[in-house]
């Protein structure tokens, strides 16, 4: 049975992990992985997160079966996050939610969804996106193009470029886009982008799918919402896969949304009924825990002004690696002008390191990057930036 199955690349960004793990240097520093992690170099845990799993341990509740689309309160506060408190989809019941295995599940169960409602549709993911967006959209049966995005010169977008394809797509295509914070490059659309983004979506009637893994990092959580909300006020019919694993910190316990906008309170009930079965065939239902202490923490006042602040916390953190390495690597005497890693927003940053200064970063300096250049900031602390600055400006003489 396996003696012709052939060995599988490794995922580019959870193999760099492996190599990190082994490497014995004391002053290595993993700038790969997008986690973030605090002045300590850890990942934290959530002072609104502990409080939370204090009372539910405290409670001792049994651990019964979930609904398919998960706790009903956790569902809700989804929705509120990404449409805001007084939503009239949300009133109107327009509005279906299922708690998902991070957001990585909820774009699998979209995917799936998507491949029984339209099996010849094409998906559209931006050039780069996260790496998983192809191999999720191809495992679900699609073919995946690619949209240009990232402009290397400018360090910004392809504004036009992306216009000009999004306008050439076949109805019914699936555009996957980075609601904030784009994952690899940390270069977003502006308010003025996103509006024409949308009207192109609509006049040419493609599926629009929101990718929101980072919402609160970039500046803040309303802010961040603002192309999904967008998107809503357009009255198109729109998918969103949340991830909360990022936002608190709770990388591991699998805590996502899928989040999916109809016409009508009739068609709603409708694409949930369907939308139960691709996930009753997948894993059944979602896990309790994760998604009892999210509930817990945006259903309870103290709890979520507490959050909020910690989230704003690793957000001002975040922008002030940013702004560090920046003045660093100027004061290091760096000729190349790095201020666009300020402009940049999330826990990522394409840098304009070469893949051979990459390498370089780390076999001499034990600093970990993706090939690509893409480096996390969210990893960047007091005690390693000097370090990241000084490397940095070695591999670029
Ligand atoms: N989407 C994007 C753009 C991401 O960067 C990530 C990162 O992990 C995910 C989805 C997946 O989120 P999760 O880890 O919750 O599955
Ligand atoms: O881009 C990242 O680093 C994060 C974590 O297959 C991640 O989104 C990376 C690769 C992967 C799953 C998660």
């Amino acid at each position: 049975l396996f003696s012709a199955v052939e060995l599988a690349p490794r995922d580019p960004i959870l193999g760099l992990n492996e190599a990190f793990n082994a490497d014995t240097r004391p002053t290595k520093v993993n700038l790969g992985v997008g986690v973030y992690t605090n002045e300590e170099g850890k990942i934290p845990l959530l002072r609104a997160v502990r409080e939370a799993e204090q009372a539910r341990v405290e409670a001792a509740l049994p651990r019964g079966y979930l609904p398919i689309e998960g706790i009903a309160a956790y569902d809700a506060a989804v929705q509120k996050l990404l449409l805001g408190d007084n939503s009239p989809l949300i009133a109107a019941g327009r509005v279906v939610t299922a708690q998902a295995l991070g957001g990585t599940g909820a774009l699998k169960i979209g995917a799936d969804f998507l491949k029984r409602l339209n099996p010849a549709a094409k998906v559209a993911i931006s050039d780069p996106s996260w790496e998983n967006h192809r191999a999720l959209f191809e495992s679900a049966g699609f073919e995946v193009v690619a949209y240009p995005y990232y402009d290397a010169q400018s360090h910004g977008v392809n504004f036009e470029g992306m216009l000009a394809a999004l306008g050439s797509y076949d109805a019914g295509t699936i555009v996957v886009l980075h609601a904030c914070c784009h994952n690899p490059t940390g270069v977003d659309l502006s308010d003025a982008q996103w509006k024409q983004i949308v009207e192109v979506v609509k006049a040419r009637n493609l599926v629009p799918f929101l990718d929101i893994a980072y919402q609160g990092f970039g500046d803040g959580i309303d802010a961040d919402a603002a192309a999904v909300r967008l998107f809503a006020a357009a009255e198109l019919n729109v998918f969103v896969s949340s991830s909360f694993s990022k936002s608190f910190s709770l990388y591991g316990e699998r805590v996502g949304a899928l989040s999916i906008i109809t016409e009508s309170k009739d068609e709603a009930a409708r694409v949930l009924s369907q939308l139960k079965r691709v996930i009753r065939t997948n894993y059944s239902n979602p896990p309790t825990h994760g998604g009892a202490i999210v509930a817990t923490v945006l259903g309870t006042p103290a709890l979520r002004a507490m959050w909020e602040q910690e989230l704003g916390e690793m957000r001002d953190r975040i922008r002030a690696m940013r702004n560090g390495l920046v003045e660093r690597l100027k004061a290091a005497g760096v000729p190349r002008d790095f201020s666009f890693v300020n402009a940049q927003r999330g826990m990522f940053s394409y840098s304009g390191l070469s893949a051979a200064q990459v390498d370089r970063l780390r076999e001499e300096f034990g600093i970990y990057a993706v090939s690509t250049g893409r480096i996390c900031v969210a990893a960047l602390n007091m005690r390693n930036i000097d370090a990241v600055a000084n490397a940095v400006a070695q591999v670029l003489k």
